[in-house]
């Protein structure tokens, strides 16, 4: 399986944008494939030969093709050079797994709503301002619950960036640029993790090109 991989995804999805942060840290070679998810392009009948349920990202490397974000990280980690970013211990992959699946259920979802408020009100359902404070508190658990589960450590599973971070990265660099994450910065921990990891290089240099929405972001 020498060939190279290819990543189907758009490069602001959140999930792409995670995707890309480890390739970048592993200074892996890839294809590149947009799929653009505002224009309703993962629905296509092509897209869904490869996601049945109309997603991306989606990681194909020779005949192997995975789906979900989690198990697309574990598989560049584990198969391309470079320094692993699974933690070695139990307790600390125990953390990168809680990290993980706690901002799959409680966190990427809020984020679509606050974001789609600020940005794509149409793609996101026409949220209300009532709606997005309702998401708020509910990111506000799960930062809480992220630093909890951080404790005295630099990154959310240890000293060194695991997994985890470059996973719920995406969420706060979108919730800063549309300036809802000042309310964040009172839980303790949450701005000094915040802070270390916009220092990582794979995730600056996965920052996505916003300029069809109208921004620009500097790394
Ligand atoms: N559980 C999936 C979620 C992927 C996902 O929700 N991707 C979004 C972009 S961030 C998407 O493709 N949305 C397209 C749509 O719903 O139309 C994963 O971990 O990869």
């Amino acid at each position: 399986m020498s060939d190279l991989p290819t990543l189907y995804g758009y490069d602001p999805s959140s999930y792409v944008f995670s995707v890309r942060s480890l390739l970048e840290e592993k200074g892996a070679d890839y294809h590149r494939i947009p799929v653009d998810v505002i224009a309703g392009e993962p629905r296509s009948e092509a897209h869904r030969r490869l996601h049945p349920f109309g997603k991306v990202p989606v990681f194909v490397h020779g005949d192997l093709r995975i789906l979900e974000t989690a198990a697309i990280l574990r598989y560049i980690n584990d198969t391309f050079e470079g320094p692993s970013f699974v933690p070695e211990n139990p307790v600390d992959r125990a953390r990168m797994d809680m990290a993980m699946g706690l901002h799959d259920s409680y966190g990427y979802p809020a984020i679509v709503r606050v974001i789609g408020y600020h940005r794509f009100p149409a793609y996101s359902g026409h949220p209300t301002r009532a709606d997005v404070e309702q998401e708020l508190d509910g990111l506000h658990t799960l930062f809480t619950e992220l630093m909890r589960n951080r404790g005295d450590s630099a990154f959310l599973a240890g000293e060194r960036p695991s997994l985890a971070d470059f996973f719920v990265a995406p969420a706060c660099f979108y919730l800063e640029l549309v300036g809802e994450s000042t309310r964040f910065a009172e839980i303790p921990g949450f701005d000094a993790w915040w802070q270390r990891v916009k220092t990582l290089p794979g995730y600056r240099a996965s920052i996505p090109d916003l300029s069809e929405w109208g921004e620009r972001v500097e790394a």
